[in-house]
């Protein structure tokens, strides 16, 4: 969609016809339906994707200068709860892998020095929980599009579904997420190896969205066309546009 359509969509057709159904169904229409768009909150939840995805477009992340960065980060500090962590740790991760697969042309299994191969890009972000807090931080990885673009996506392709190796909801994002050049697969934090309270060896960094996006302890990638079968989010909302 050009940038004038999607003006003149917004003025004509979201913003001045007001009532969210119909925003529900201008969003379906034009392909921005959130996937877990049904139930009670369903339409007001699609606006705010239809809105975000039309509005946002493929902008930045706000991006802050060094003196900026928090000095002491708050921390959830859950850890994945099994002797197999417990023994990937002691070994310093020389044995993680983060697994690519689904719709790709190439499964990958990625150490950290293959993270590491992928040109380094940097980032000082904030993270912000749902709860009110927030935290602003260095953080380095490769870029998710490049590791994307080794594996090869097929053309059916439109949603990442990431694992962690912590009790955690399989959480996902969509292509245009994924793709974007903030969203980093992690290892790095304020010039360190990322530590586990913030997730290390490896934390998919989402830095548009709310930090329940940002998962800790990622272990696995799959590249799908469809969410179904692939539940997001618990309780929260899949798409945490911030
Ligand atoms: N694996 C995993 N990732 C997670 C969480 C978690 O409990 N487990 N909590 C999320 C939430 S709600 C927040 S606010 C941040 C906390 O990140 P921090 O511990 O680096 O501050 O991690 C997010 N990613
Ligand atoms: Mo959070």
């Amino acid at each position: 969609m050009s940038r004038t359509s999607r003006r003149h969509l917004l003025r004509g057709g979201l913003a001045g016809l007001g009532g969210l159904t119909v925003a529900a169904r201008l969003a379906d229409r034009y392909g921005l339906l959130p996937p877990d768009s049904g139930g009670l909150y369903g339409a007001g939840h699609s606006f705010t994707y239809a809105a975000q995805r039309l509005l946002v477009g493929d902008s930045l992340a706000r991006e802050f200068p060094r003196q900026k960065i928090s000095a002491s980060p708050f921390s959830t500090k859950g850890r994945p709860n099994s002797p197999e962590f417990e023994r990937l740790a002691r070994n310093g991760f020389a044995e993680w892998r983060v697994a690519v697969g689904g719709l790709v042309a190439r499964p990958l299994s990625l150490s950290l020095a293959d993270l590491r191969s992928y040109a380094a890009q940097s980032q000082i972000t904030q993270l912000t929980c749902e709860e009110g807090w927030s935290f602003i931080a260095e953080w380095t990885g490769a870029p998710l599009a490049e590791v994307l673009r080794a594996a090869g996506i097929l053309p059916q392709a439109r949603y990442v579904v990431y694992s962690s190796a912590e009790q955690y909801w399989d959480d996902s994002i969509d292509l245009a997420e994924a793709l974007h050049p903030q969203t980093l697969l992690t290892y790095g934090m304020n010039g360190g190896d990322l530590s586990l309270d913030h997730g290390g060896p490896v934390r998919l960094r989402v830095p548009r969205q709310l930090a329940y996006k940002s998962v800790k302890f990622v272990n696995r990638l799959t590249v799908t066309d469809t969410l179904q079968g692939h539940p997001a989010g618990g309780s929260y909302a899949w798409y945490a546009g911030i």
